[in-house]
């Protein structure tokens, strides 16, 4: 264990990021990309062994924030992996490497939430009526883009308990001008007939196509299916993650009790068990596509964009190492 301490900063990164201050899965990954930046520049160490012990040690640190989103650890990786093949000689040459390669990842992660918007808003049609679930960055982009090309008017917000992401969502498409009716989740059968489209983001896609995001998000799929309304999720390709290549199942969140009921109702009734399970599991066939900043594919094909990221290779990669490394780096 690296004698060196994790700076204040990184520390209160991943209690921002653990009791979601900061949360969604783009912004979770920009936030990890920055904690490793800031932990870069405030290392006090004199040599690049310790360096690199101690950025090993901080990645482990603000990885164990949130289990779900693989954003997180993608996000990690990304930067451990540059840093590793490039075996840099020096501590600030080390030091330089992590700083901008976060810098980059933050850069590119809001350049996709950006051309989704793009993508995704040129499949949809003009006088779509839109339900989306929780709050997703990636499917705002695509809603408020469709919306300026005057293709979208009208929005179905789910409330999103308990947390109430919803709430957001809906604050925000309001305040572009969108037509917002915030609806209780248990609704949403009752709505979808007045649906056209279905659009929600992810915080992970595994290799099969499935798409792990708020619990709730399988509901208005299989409500949508039955509906004959057709289901998009909009998703950066750092959403797709290498380890379901293997057969790995995404861990799933659970949260404490008092985000459902009160302390003091758990006092008042301690022989019912509170379960509160934040994500669910959306198979591929409820899903039409998968909106990415790299082209809109069919879920089936998410083990093409994992392939494409992280080279043919990428089993053999991840029986070696604990994280993989990119297919471009495998280039140079
Ligand atoms: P963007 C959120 O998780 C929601 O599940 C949302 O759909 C997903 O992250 C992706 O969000 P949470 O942090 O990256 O609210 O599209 O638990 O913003």
């Amino acid at each position: 264990m690296s004698e060196f301490k994790i700076p204040r900063k990184v520390i209160e990164i991943r209690e921002n990021i653990r009791s979601m201050r900061i949360r969604g899965a783009g912004r979770i990954a920009r936030a990890a990309a920055e904690a490793l930046a800031i932990a870069a520049r405030e290392f006090k160490g004199k040599n690049i062994d310790e360096f690199m012990e101690y950025i090993n040690m901080v990645a482990d640190y603000v990885k164990s924030a949130r289990p779900t989103a693989v954003s997180l650890p993608n996000a990690v990786s990304y930067i451990l992996t540059r840093l590793q093949r490039a075996m840099p000689a020096s501590l600030n040459e080390a030091r330089d490497l992590v700083v901008r390669t976060a810098e980059h990842f933050i850069e590119y992660s809001r350049e996709a939430v950006k051309v989704i918007g793009e993508l995704g808003a040129k499949r949809l049609e003009y006088g779509d009526v839109i339900m989306t679930h929780c709050h997703s960055t990636a499917a705002v982009s695509v809603i408020v883009t469709a919306h300026k090309l005057g293709k979208v008017n009208k929005v179905y917000v789910k409330e999103t308990r308990p947390r109430l992401q919803g709430l957001i969502t809906a604050r925000v498409l309001s305040e572009a001008g969108l037509d917002v009716i915030l609806i209780p989740d248990s609704s949403v059968r009752y709505f979808m007939k007045k649906v056209s489209k279905v659009i929600v983001g992810a915080d992970t896609v595994a290799a099969n196509g499935a798409v792990i995001n708020k619990v709730g998000t399988s509901l208005v799929a299989l409500a949508a299916k039955e509906a004959r309304v057709r289901t998009y999720v909009a998703a950066e390709t750092y959403k797709f993650s290498p380890r379901t290549v293997i057969g790995e199942l995404v861990p799933i969140e659970v949260r404490d009790p008092t985000e459902i009921v009160s302390n003091e109702w758990l006092k008042n009734n301690p022989s019912v068990e509170v379960y509160n399970p934040v994500f669910d599991v959306t198979p591929p066939e409820y899903i039409d596509a998968i909106i990415t900043e790299k082209g809109i594919i069919p879920p089936q094909a998410a083990i093409l964009i994992l392939i494409e990221e992280y080279g043919l290779s990428i089993k053999e990669q991840l029986k070696e190492h604990d994280f993989v490394i990119r297919e471009e780096e495998l280039r140079e």
